[in-house]
């Protein structure tokens, strides 16, 4: 089974009708994300960012308030909140459609309140036990990615024997306890979710291994954006010095636009340009490749 770019049920009819992978915008209002950390860390200038990201070709706009960089220390759900809040309100306001990056309940249903029409959850319900409920009882589209601890240890967890099957039925059991909650699972999208207790070797694999996780039957969403991977991937030759998060982007959108033509429902980037122009060249392609095979 192969991915598709049919999406969950509950967005905005518009995102139904694209006929090619989504471009979800990164907007982190946070002081230390690894990627984008401190950038937009005033309401003023996350707005105008997220705003921009929406005008330069993002679909969705996921606005997060804690930082999952390895190593991350937790912040408190007020503090989240507080970062959040006004800043998903204003998109929404704007008509922006805004996902909301959290694993805590609170801020999930405080942002979709607010106008969010995505929770996208990194822990897949595991870092709060209050979220599949909050999820079912808001009746909202739900970004569940792959997840085994917090930020500060999950690197410890990062060991495998079969990185493809072991992520495979661990999301699977993750949908299970959606449907055990109330979630409507035509309202789920699955994400492999990379760098996550990941090595960049499992990263890799993933990567080739999307069909095995189409077989769970949902829509797949990867967030490959300036990920550390990348950075070793295109270490410099010399010193051996990772490539600096700013200049992942290229290997990003490449990387995006493959994962497109596999089927994948959504890809996570910063830097939504490029991404918009490799998918569009992608879908360009596919669509091509299938007029040929009618004639
Ligand atoms: N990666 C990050 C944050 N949120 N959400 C989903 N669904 N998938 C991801 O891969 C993902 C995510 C970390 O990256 P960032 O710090 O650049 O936002």
């Amino acid at each position: 089974m192969s991915a598709t770019h049919d999406g969950p049920r509950g967005l905005p009819g518009h995102l139904d009708e694209l006929n090619r992978s989504l471009i979800v915008g990164v907007l982190n209002v946070t002081p230390d994300s690894f990627s984008d950390g401190g950038r937009y860390d005033d309401v003023e200038s996350a707005i105008a960012h997220g705003r921009a990201l929406y005008a330069g070709g993002a679909d969705v706009v996921d606005v997060g308030g804690e930082s999952t960089r390895p190593g991350a220390a937790r912040t408190a759900p007020e503090i989240e909140r507080e970062r959040v809040m006004p800043v998903v309100g204003a998109l929404a306001e704007a008509g922006v459609p805004v996902s909301v990056d959290t694993i805590n309940a609170s801020t999930a249903a405080a942002a979709v309140g607010a106008g969010a029409v995505i929770v996208n959850d990194v822990s897949g319900g595991l870092g709060d036990p209050g979220m599949l409920d909050t999820v079912a009882a808001l009746g909202t589209t739900y970004v569940c990615m792959h997840w085994r601890a917090y930020s500060d240890q999950m690197d410890d967890h990062a060991v495998y024997d079969d990185v493809i099957g072991e992520v495979r039925d661990e999301l699977a059991a993750r949908l299970d306890a959606c449907v055990a909650a109330g979630i409507d699972l035509e309202r789920v999208v699955i994400d492999p979710g990379l760098g996550f207790a990941k090595t960049p070797a499992h990263n890799w694999m993933l990567l080739g291994g999307l069909d095995e996780l189409a077989t769970l039957g949902r829509p797949i969403l990867v967030g490959a954006s300036r990920k550390r991977f990348l950075g070793e991937l295109l270490a410099d030759s010399g010193t051996g010095a990772q490539r600096a998060p700013s200049g992942r982007d290229v290997a990003t959108s490449t990387l995006s636009a493959l994962a497109s033509l596999r089927g994948v429902w959504a890809v996570r980037v910063h830097d939504v340009v490029a991404t918009h122009d490799a998918i569009r060249a992608a879908h360009a392609w596919s669509t091509h490749q299938l007029d040929q095979r009618d004639v």
